[in-house]
């Protein structure tokens, strides 16, 4: 089966990696509907994770996400993100094709691997923007917070216009960043394979594009230790680990 879904790999032009949290597991960043260690299993995505949320408790919302973001800056990326980006690299040298990186992820460990300019749906922990205005904000000047604190933290304030400052994420019912959206759509909306990893594929409107990929004729190529809302679509379910069936697969 590797041997195939490689074979494919290696035939194809227009390549979209499409990765969701199971992708920075091994590099210690929990996902989210894991049974035991995802991040929904210990705390509430209605209390953390909707504008609802941050309206009602912002100095909750805003520790959260601080810890979060410790947790990401402590990480390092894996052997999978390693791969990736030496994979496109490889294959943009060569005159191989294209291949674009689309995550779900809010971390930058795809970035830190060396792919210079993944789309991130769902926003990123390092860009803050104010509530009122939407101009970018800054982190407080504050000591780091220690990765296992989730301690409530007043949210800074922005320069502009005083509004609160909050995480640059998409939470629940948010639309998503136009820009990252468009290039997306185009990227998907124009490949010959996509290959899904780490994602559970659950979450809307970002999982409709591989979905629309393979609807107008690309093949799905899948890397998740689990099974997937994906699994039906996919021509070949490679069962492991990002780190490890990633450098097997495209190195
Ligand atoms: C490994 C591994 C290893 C483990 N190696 N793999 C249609 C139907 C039903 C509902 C909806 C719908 N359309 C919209 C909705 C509502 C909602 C939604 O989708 N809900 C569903 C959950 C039911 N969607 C929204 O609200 C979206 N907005 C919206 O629709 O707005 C409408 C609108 C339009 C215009 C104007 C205004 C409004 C927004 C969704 C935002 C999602 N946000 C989050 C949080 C981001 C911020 C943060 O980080 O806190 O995004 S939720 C969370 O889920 C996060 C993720 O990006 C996203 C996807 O999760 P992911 O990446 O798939 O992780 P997991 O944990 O689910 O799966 C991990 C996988 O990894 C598993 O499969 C493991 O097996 C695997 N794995 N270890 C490889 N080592």
């Amino acid at each position: 089966m590797l041997h195939e879904a490689r074979k494919a790999l290696m035939q194809a032009r227009r390549i979209v990696v499409f990765t969701g949290a199971g992708m920075s597991a091994e590099s210690g960043v929990p996902t989210f509907r894991d049974a035991l260690t995802g991040l929904w299993a210990r705390f509430s995505a209605e209390a953390l994770a909707t504008p609802e949320a941050f309206a009602r408790d912002p100095a909750l919302v805003w520790g959260w996400y601080e810890w979060r973001r410790a947790r990401v800056r402590a990480a390092q990326p894996n052997a999978g993100h390693r791969a990736i980006a030496a994979f496109a690299a490889h294959r943009a040298a060569d005159d191989g094709g294209c291949v674009t990186v689309v995550t779900q992820n809010v971390d930058d460990l795809h970035e830190r691997a060396g792919t210079p300019a993944a789309v991130h749906l769902h926003g990123s922990l390092f860009a803050p923007r104010c509530s009122a205005c939407a101009a970018p904000g800054a982190f407080a000047e504050a000591d780091p917070l220690e990765p296992e604190d989730g301690r409530h933290l007043e949210p800074p304030h922005c320069a502009h216009c005083g509004g609160t400052i909050r995480p640059g994420v998409v939470w629940f019912g948010e639309g998503l960043p136009e820009a990252a959206w468009a290039a997306a759509s185009a990227a998907l909306g124009d490949c010959d394979l996509v290959l899904c990893v780490g994602t559970s594929a659950l979450v809307y409107p970002a999982a409709a594009l591989p979905e629309r990929a393979v609807r107008a004729g690309a093949l799905l190529v899948q890397v998740n230790p689990g099974r997937t809302a994906f699994d039906a679509l996919a021509r070949f379910n490679l069962r492991g680990s990002a780190a490890t069936v990633l450098p097997a697969l495209l190195c």
